[in-house]
């Protein structure tokens, strides 16, 4: 397994809005299609968020992750992982209850509060297609995505009887060490999948030397009790998938964290950007790993055991 890199793809999100690009999947339809394209392209995991299908606003209820979830297990075979970040507006009982419901193999975990700016994204944009928008970017001027130790023992105990693992979403050298913290108080089980973040005004950047300190930390903590990944934000996606992949860790892409395919231009959907990484894979000598591979590789409980 140490030549399979496993590709994460984050098909929607929380982040961007519907008019920064045409491509955004908003309603259950494209959600679906967008996430079959994406695994069929070689992501063997999906990270999914929903939003409403009228305004392309984050929505957390199970109800719309419901409108997806039994069709994408239907026709593919990628591990599914479900958001509990939601978005940072949202509070963390909220946030959980897709995951407590759906009991996937992976749900994403938020290891630490942050400042999570959007707002610098409005000066690219002149119109918007509803009102929320604006006022989505505009009020991160002001906004705490909160993630506090009892949020995160609200959120593991929660998923605890369901089996499953998660994605430790890490947006800085303290994120690591609040992780070490729950490996410590044996409320974690390695493998650690630690999906480390660059790039959200308010976290780490994404200089190589942030890379590397992100690598060494959790190396240092961690050893061989976890698997590393990385995601990059806007512009910057590729090139740090590239650090990771070429130090044989994994990666995640998707229009969640970036909007951009090729230098300058507007990826026309999710499995574009998961082309681009598989190139860039098989360019170092490596292979994508399939979905079983993943399973294998993070000792997931299998997509038998979800309740969707
Ligand atoms: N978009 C990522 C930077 C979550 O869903 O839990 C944050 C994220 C949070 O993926
Ligand atoms: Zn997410």
């Amino acid at each position: 397994m140490m030549n399979k890199i496993i590709i994460t793809c984050a098909i929607t999100g929380a982040i961007h809005t519907p008019s920064m690009s045409p491509h955004l999947p908003i309603t259950p339809d494209q959600i679906v299609e967008e996430a079959i394209a994406a695994s069929e392209a070689g992501a063997a995991i999906l990270h999914l968020h929903a939003r409403d299908p009228e305004t392309g606003r984050p929505d957390q209820t199970p109800e719309g992750f419901g409108k997806f979830l039994p069709r994408l297990k239907q026709r593919c075979s990628a591990v599914i992982n479900l958001t509990t970040g939601g978005s940072p507006y949202m509070k963390v009982e909220e946030r959980v209850r897709p995951a407590a419901q759906f009991k996937p193999e992976v749900a994403s975990l938020n290891m630490g509060s942050i400042n999570f700016g959007l707002y610098h994204l409005l000066g690219r944009y002149k119109e918007f297609k509803f009102d929320w928008e604006r006022q989505h970017l505009e009020a991160t001027r002001d906004l705490v995505f909160r993630n506090s130790f009892k949020d995160i023992e609200y959120i593991l105990a929660t998923c605890y009887d369901s089996d499953t693992r998660f994605e430790f979403e890490c947006y800085d050298i303290g994120h690591l060490y609040n992780l070490a913290h729950f490996l410590e108080r044996g409320l974690v089980r390695p493998p650690l999948f630690v999906q480390s973040v660059f790039g959200i005004l308010g976290g780490i950047g994404t200089h190589p030397e942030d890379v590397m300190q992100m690598k060494r930390t959790a190396d240092r903590l961690f050893g061989a009790q976890y698997r590393w990944s990385v995601l990059g934000a806007g512009s910057a996606q590729m090139r740090i998938a590239a650090m990771s992949a070429s130090m044989g860790g994994h990666i995640r892409v998707g229009l969640e964290d970036s909007l951009w395919g090729r230098r300058g231009r507007l990826a026309r959907s999710n499995a574009e950007q998961v082309k681009l990484a598989c190139d860039m894979i098989r360019g170092l000598g490596l292979e994508p790993a399939g979905a079983d591979e993943a399973r294998e590789i993070l000792l997931l409980k299998g997509a038998d055991r979800v309740a969707f």
